[in-house]
């Protein structure tokens, strides 16, 4: 394989696309998604990539202009001066940066796309992927009233989504998950509390633990890896982590501490893909249960997610849904869309598959930025 040779041209661009309705979980509303894109170019060749990171704090502490800011002051500018890189090469390359594993991800990102490109293969290739499609799932936010996410189930339902995640917090929770079973007695029903129960709340943990859930996400918050410990001593629920996985550091403490039965990599979240694969590899040896999420991507960011899915041993169905949940309009040409037995087929083509459409950047962008290589 062909290493990357010199970058020319770095293109920063922040777009803000709506969202078909907000998406409320219980620690934060997403009414919007502005996402920070990166466009490498070399030669003939480009690569695109995704910041998972959103406009405000609220899930993570890294935002876009915290990324912006990392990525324009030590990554591009660092990428701009080498030459001859492979994508293994890229976690070294910033490993004296502390954390901003979001940044980092998106020009890891980008890099293999334009690293698959040059070498005429998918993405799914270098990673070692084989699945040609992958099993869909959908995370549905808190609405106005239970009828409504019961509405959202059964267009869930008919789609065929292999799995289903709601989202719950104090209040939103048992009376939920409750009626839901009532009427859905056998679904692949997941719930995530992103984080905003504290060791106080064991009783509603056990309350939970009676309805089949396949997993409970991230019910205490990011730091509690102890806490999850013990709680999950208390369950027979496996826990599931999103918000502690910050890298694979963090994946391998979990994993010793017994925090949880099952981890949901975000690969935009944990440094990129070859992060996201060490973690897929620690799991598997040890028996927790990995799949892939997602943080309301555009078409590229997306895209990559699919690839990660496609590797064996991502054994639970990922938070990868159909681009329409989300988006009326996207800034990539082919939507990720469900086929009848509600799979997604892998995209097809070189790098990450996707084709990106400039004039829709051009249409939501809030913000770009240009550098050159000083050659
Ligand atoms: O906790 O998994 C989460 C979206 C934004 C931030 C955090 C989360 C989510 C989701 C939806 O659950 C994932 C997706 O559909 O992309
Ligand atoms: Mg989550």
């Amino acid at each position: 394989m062909e290493n990357i040779g010199k970058i020319d041209k770095a293109e920063l661009f922040v777009v803000k696309i709506p969202l078909v309705s907000p998406f409320v979980t219980g620690s934060g509303t997403v009414e919007y998604r502005e996402s920070l894109l990166l466009k490498l170019t070399s030669g003939e060749f480009y690569g695109w990539g995704e910041c998972a990171a959103f406009r405000d704090p609220w899930y993570h502490y890294e935002t876009i202009d915290t990324s912006l800011h990392i990525a324009e002051t030590y990554l591009l500018p660092k990428l701009l001066r080498s030459s001859g890189l492979i994508p293994e090469m890229i976690p070294e390359l910033y490993s004296w940066i502390s954390g901003h594993n979001m940044s980092k991800a998106m020009i890891e990102n980008s890099i293999i796309d334009l690293y698959a490109k040059k070498n005429d293969v998918p993405v799914f290739h270098i990673l070692g992927g084989t699945r040609k499609r992958i099993r869909s799932g959908i995370s549905l936010g808190i609405t106005k009233d239970i009828d409504t996410l019961l509405g959202n189930i059964e267009d869930a339902v008919r789609k065929k989504y292999h799995k289903i995640k709601i989202k719950i917090r104090k209040g939103w929770d048992v009376n939920v998950v409750s009626a839901i079973r009532s009427s859905y007695p056998y679904i692949n029903l997941t719930a995530d509390a992103n984080g905003k129960y504290s060791g106080d709340d064991v009783s509603i943990m056990k309350v939970l633990d009676k309805f089949d859930l396949k997993m409970i996400e991230q019910p205490l918050g990011p730091e509690s890896l102890l806490e999850h410990s013990n709680l999950q001593k208390q369950m027979n629920t496996p826990l599931c982590l999103d918000e502690s996985i910050t890298g694979v550091r963090a994946a391998e403490t979990a994993v010793s501490l017994k925090s949880c039965k099952a981890i949901c990599v975000k690969q935009g979240r944990v440094g990129g893909l070859i992060s996201a694969l060490k973690i897929k590899d620690h799991c598997v040896e040890n028996r927790v249960r990995v799949w892939c999420g997602g943080m309301l991507e555009t078409g590229i960011g997306r895209a990559f997610n699919l690839h990660l899915q496609s590797i064996e041993g991502f054994g639970f169905p990922g938070d990868i849904s159909e681009t329409s949940r989300y988006f009326k309009e996207d800034i990539v040409k082919d939507p990720v869309v469900l086929d009848r037995d509600g799979y997604i087929e892998l995209p097809h083509g070189n790098g990450a598959g996707i084709d990106v459409d400039e004039k829709k950047i051009e249409k939501f962008l809030v913000f770009r930025k240009k550098m050159v290589s000083e050659k």
